[in-house]
């Protein structure tokens, strides 16, 4: 027989990610981490090894739906795959909802949570999905106060036994709209024993969950999204079957094909109100933004897999008299993925800790200061910030996600192309990451909206002073420049657009967003660099340096220099 190439390999994915390792010992106490590393390295080896052979091994399989019993009763069952059912153990057992609700380490507990998730998910065929979106829910519930729903919920939501543990489904999305849902349909009736769903959800994840969170109209409501309001839904009645809900079919998607979307019609599901009966938009709002935080810590996460893969596929390929790796130009086009995946990973984990600090409130105990950084001062303007990079980040990490797992396809050649390698599903699954939970224009206008509730770009810019503050190295304090210099065009374009008008704001606001989210990624790949050059040792000094060089010569500035003319007063 020929030659026969042998396939990538992934190791311990906590020991061999040089990124996060490098970013948690700068971002959390030292205590904290020598106490959480045992769980992360199990993680990491469970992600690496068994849960990726299951992967791979149940590449094929899809979730099944199965409407009717050989008798004829509609069952509407939902079969999911070999790895969801693993999946779902593991996630209880490592406590991946729980760990930022627990709050074992303050505020470092959100970043703690979020670094499980991002070892987990690229092994669990986006079991992170309901696990997202029960995160969201527990975020919901809390937000809106004390209520029997939250009663209900919280325990299951929050459990480490998998007897107990339940995951939430979110309902949105109906056929007149995903992005504008005051267009819903669904209406809420009362009835002698309480409340019921009447309508279709046209987008439905994770349709095996035990409990959802659902927008509906209440009889009688107002038209428009003010007239929502938020309810709480179980599944399924006390013998386990779906109460009042009809799946009408799995939907037939481009990626993420092993998690289970449907199609809904609600025949009168019994729900409790969360939060009133109105303003729905703005009682689900916690939940977006839990699940846009990891959206973007998933975008990072999938670009780490897809790097150590095409690095392993390197050192075992040869072409050229080399193996790959020692190819100038290939290792050239990684480093500009890896580039990339640091300030997706950087900015993704700066979400998370504001999440983590916002989340404990103002009188939040004052835990130690992470190495290498000062914290911004005031919960206020944490809360500013974290507002304005939620969707900035989601946006900018996605959209990073998706050109990146071109880019690493495309690094195993012909090999990136087949299904059997598993490779291709990298880059269907990354091309949900802009689509869901808000594509990339709708949260460009949530980005402008929150600068705008904020008064203007002063936390962002109080966020990248924070990153260059203590630059030294000469190159890094030119890549400072490069990031102050981006906001201050950002802030220009700003004024002008204002004083154009709304269509100017709007045709403008993609660009002003991921000009917030690249800056601040470059600020903080910069920051994060200076200090591993302080401390970390010269070899990780120097490459982070590299990376934050790469980066910048990326560029930070998608603003167009005519729009910025605009704002110059006449000669
Ligand atoms: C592993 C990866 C994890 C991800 C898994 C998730 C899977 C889930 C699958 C899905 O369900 S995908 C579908 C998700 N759908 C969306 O994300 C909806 C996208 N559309 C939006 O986000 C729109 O901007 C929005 C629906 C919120 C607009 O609604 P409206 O009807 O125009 O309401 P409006 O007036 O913009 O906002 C109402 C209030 O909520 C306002 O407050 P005020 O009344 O005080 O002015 C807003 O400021 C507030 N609000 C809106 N978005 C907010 C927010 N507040 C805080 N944070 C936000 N994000």
């Amino acid at each position: 027989m020929g030659f026969v190439q042998s396939p990538p390999r992934l190791g311990n994915e906590y020991e061999d990610d040089f990124l996060l390792r490098s970013y948690l010992r700068q971002a959390l106490p030292a205590s904290m981490l020598a106490e959480i590393e045992s769980q992360l390295l199990r993680l990491g080896e469970l992600s690496g090894g068994p849960l990726y052979a299951l992967q791979l091994a149940d590449r094929r399989n899809e979730p099944v739906h199965v409407p009717y019993d050989a008798w004829g009763n509609r069952v509407d069952r939902v079969e999911p795959t070999a790895v969801w059912r693993q999946a779902e153990r593991v996630a209880v057992e490592q406590g991946i909802v729980a760990t930022p609700y627990e709050r074992r380490h303050g505020r470092y507990s959100r970043v703690h949570g979020l670094a499980l998730a991002y070892l987990f998910t690229p092994s669990t065929d986006f079991y992170g999905c309901p696990l997202a979106m029960s995160d969201g829910a527990v975020a919901a519930l809390l937000a809106a106060g004390p209520s029997p729903a939250l009663d209900r919920a919280l325990p299951h939501l929050l459990a480490r036994d998998p007897a107990l543990a339940w995951t939430s489904g979110q309902w949105m999305t109906e056929l007149p709209g995903g992005s504008d849902v005051s267009r819903t349909e669904t209406v809420a009736r009362r009835d002698g024993d309480g409340w019921r769903l009447y309508g279709r959800k046209w987008f439905t994840s994770a349709v095996n969950s035990q409990m959802a969170l659902a927008l509906a109209r209440p009889e009688g409501a107002p038209a428009g999204s003010r007239g929502l309001a938020l309810f709480y839904v179980e599944t399924r009645d006390a013998d386990g079957r779906l109460d009042g809900i009809v799946v009408e079919r799995l939907k037939d998607k481009l990626g993420t094909r092993k998690l289970p979307t449907a199609e809904l019609t609600l025949t009168g599901v019994p729900a409790l109100p969360v939060g009133g009966l109105s303003e729905g938009v703005k009682h689900i709002a916690p939940m977006l933004n839990v699940t846009r935080t990891w959206n973007a810590i998933t975008a990072a996460a999938l670009l780490g897999r897809g790097l150590r893969l095409a690095h392993d596929y390197g050192r075992r390929r040869q072409a050229f008299g080399h193996d790959l790796a020692g190819l100038p130009l290939h290792a050239d086009t990684l480093l500009g993925v890896e580039a990339e995946t640091a300030g997706a990973l950087l900015l993704a984990f700066r979400l998370a800790e504001l999440l983590g600090t916002v989340e404990a409130g103002p009188s939040g105990s004052p835990e130690t200061t992470p190495a290498g950084t000062a914290s911004v001062d005031g919960s206020r303007d944490e809360a500013a910030l974290l507002r304005i990079l939620t969707p900035a980040a989601k946006l900018t990490t996605a959209r990073q996600a998706v050109a990146g797992a071109s880019e690493l396809v495309e690094a195993f050649g012909g090999a990136g192309y087949i299904e059997d390698t598993g490779i291709p599903a990298l880059l269907r699954d990354a091309q949900v990451l802009p689509i869901w939970e808000g594509t990339t224009d709708l949260l460009a206008l949530d980005t402008l909206r929150a600068v705008e509730d904020a008064g203007g770009l002063a936390p962002v810019v109080a966020e990248a002073v924070r990153c260059c503050a203590h630059l030294t190295d000469p190159r890094l304090t030119r890549v400072g420049g490069a990031v102050c210099g981006a906001l201050a065009d950002a802030e220009a374009w700003l004024d002008a657009a204002r004083a154009a008008g709304p269509d100017s704001l709007q045709k403008g606001a993609r660009r002003f967003a991921l000009q917030i989210g690249r800056a601040l990624e470059l600020g903080l790949l910069a920051a994060h660099a200076q200090a591993a050059l302080a401390s970390a040792g010269a070899d990780a000094g120097r490459r982070l340096k590299e990376l934050a060089g790469r980066f910048a010569a990326h560029g930070v500035a998608p603003i167009f220099q005519e729009e910025l003319a605009a704002s110059e007063p006449a000669p």
